[in-house]
């Protein structure tokens, strides 16, 4: 099989095509990222030179580019996007071009080429908020409302793939998953500006009051959760996939890492709230357990001790891209 990943030099990008590779070694893989500030070839440097592998430059939004590497490709899995909340608020635009009409690109492209299947990555986040009182928990029938620019990109995505496949017959699904965590997560998002953070003996950041909830996902679970929908998942389906940890908030996340270091609390320090900051995620994934076998299997502390060691042992990955993340706080002020 022929597969065409996009984002692969990005996060859950660079682990899915790592696990797939080793997976399914008679697969072949081609990777189509612009490389955007998100985007790094340091993240593919161990399976670069496997023959099963190639990397293309291009962008998403090129229809040139993406008709041109379609050619031949039996599954699509796009991760590509802008992904970064607080980036949304500072400059929206990419965000619709990117996500949005870079998605469209790819969709027209690939029903043009009759792929088997468009697997689209999508995020718990176009569902909105909750309430810290609430029970309730986002399921694959909760109605869409995101409420900020990245996650009305994302939605807007997920509709029009959903519009290619009830306008069109294109065979596509979808996986809205929580926020994930482990190895090669960019130093701008939380956990990994954390630990890096701490590792220098620098204060760390935490947003107004630190009790907004998410729910965290081991970023190898998200990637086996995309491989049971692509080989098991029924066509024109959405599944929602969640993690371990339940109603964990930012100052219970911090706390955690500040045993693993051996820190006390006097490392907090509370900082401006980001604007219409989500209060809580939280996700009932019955629907992939029960249809497609899949559940989460890194139960959070664990993996999150696992990933502190992982930023600490791999040093060379993570400096070169510190400073640049940090300059995004000095513009928000949030440092
Ligand atoms: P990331 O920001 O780490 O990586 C995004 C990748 O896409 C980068 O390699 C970047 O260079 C590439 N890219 C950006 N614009 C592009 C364009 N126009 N053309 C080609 N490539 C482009 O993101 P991530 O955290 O790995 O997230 C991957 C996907 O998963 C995204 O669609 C995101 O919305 C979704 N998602 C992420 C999370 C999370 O917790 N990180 C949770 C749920 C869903
Ligand atoms: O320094 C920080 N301090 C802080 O308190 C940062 C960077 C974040 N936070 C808070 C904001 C959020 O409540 O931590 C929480 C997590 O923040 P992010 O890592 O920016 O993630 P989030 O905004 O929840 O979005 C993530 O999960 C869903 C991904 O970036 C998205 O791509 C995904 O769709």
């Amino acid at each position: 099989m022929r597969l065409l990943v996009t984002g692969g030099a990005g996060f859950i990008g660079s682990n899915f095509i790592r696990y797939w590779l080793k997976r399914y070694p008679n697969d072949k893989i081609i990777n189509l990222d612009k490389l955007t500030y998100a985007g790094h070839l340091s993240s593919t440097k161990d399976f670069s030179s496997n023959k099963n592998y190639k990397f293309v430059r291009g962008d998403i939004c090129n229809a040139r580019v993406v008709g041109e590497v379609m050619s031949g490709v039996d599954m699509v899995v796009n991760f590509a996007a802008e992904s970064h909340v607080d980036r949304s608020i500072v400059s929206p635009a990419v965000f619709i071009k990117t996500n949005v009409l870079g998605t469209q690109v790819l969709l027209d492209a690939a029903l043009k080429n009759n792929v088997t299947r468009f697997h689209h990555v999508s995020t718990d986040e176009v569902f909105g908020s909750l309430s810290l009182d609430s029970n309730e928990k986002f399921s694959e029938e909760t109605p869409y409302n995101p409420r900020s620019p990245y996650s009305a990109s994302k939605a807007a995505s997920d509709f029009l793939v959903r519009a290619y496949f009830i306008t069109y017959g294109l065979p596509v699904t979808i996986t809205n998953s929580s926020n994930n965590f482990g190895p090669f997560q960019d130093p701008e998002k939380f956990i990994p500006r954390m630990i890096t953070n701490l590792i220098d003996d620098k204060l760390i950041p935490i947003y107004g009051d630190g009790k907004n909830v998410r729910d965290w996902v081991y970023v190898l679970d998200h990637v086996k959760a995309i491989d049971a929908v692509l080989k098991r998942g029924k066509i024109g389906e959405t599944y929602v996939v969640g993690g371990m940890t339940e109603d964990i908030s930012n100052l219970e996340v911090a706390e955690k890492l500040l045993r693993i270091f051996g820190k006390t609390r006097k490392f907090i320090k509370f900082v401006k709230d980001r604007s219409g900051h989500d209060r809580k995620y939280s996700l009932d994934w019955r629907k992939i357990r029960k249809d497609l076998g899949w559940k989460p299997e890194h139960e959070f502390d664990v993996w999150l001790k696992k990933t502190v060691e992982w930023y600490k042992d791999n040093e060379w990955w993570w400096r070169p891209l510190k400073r640049r993340a940090e300059k995004l706080y000095d513009k928000t002020g949030q440092k």
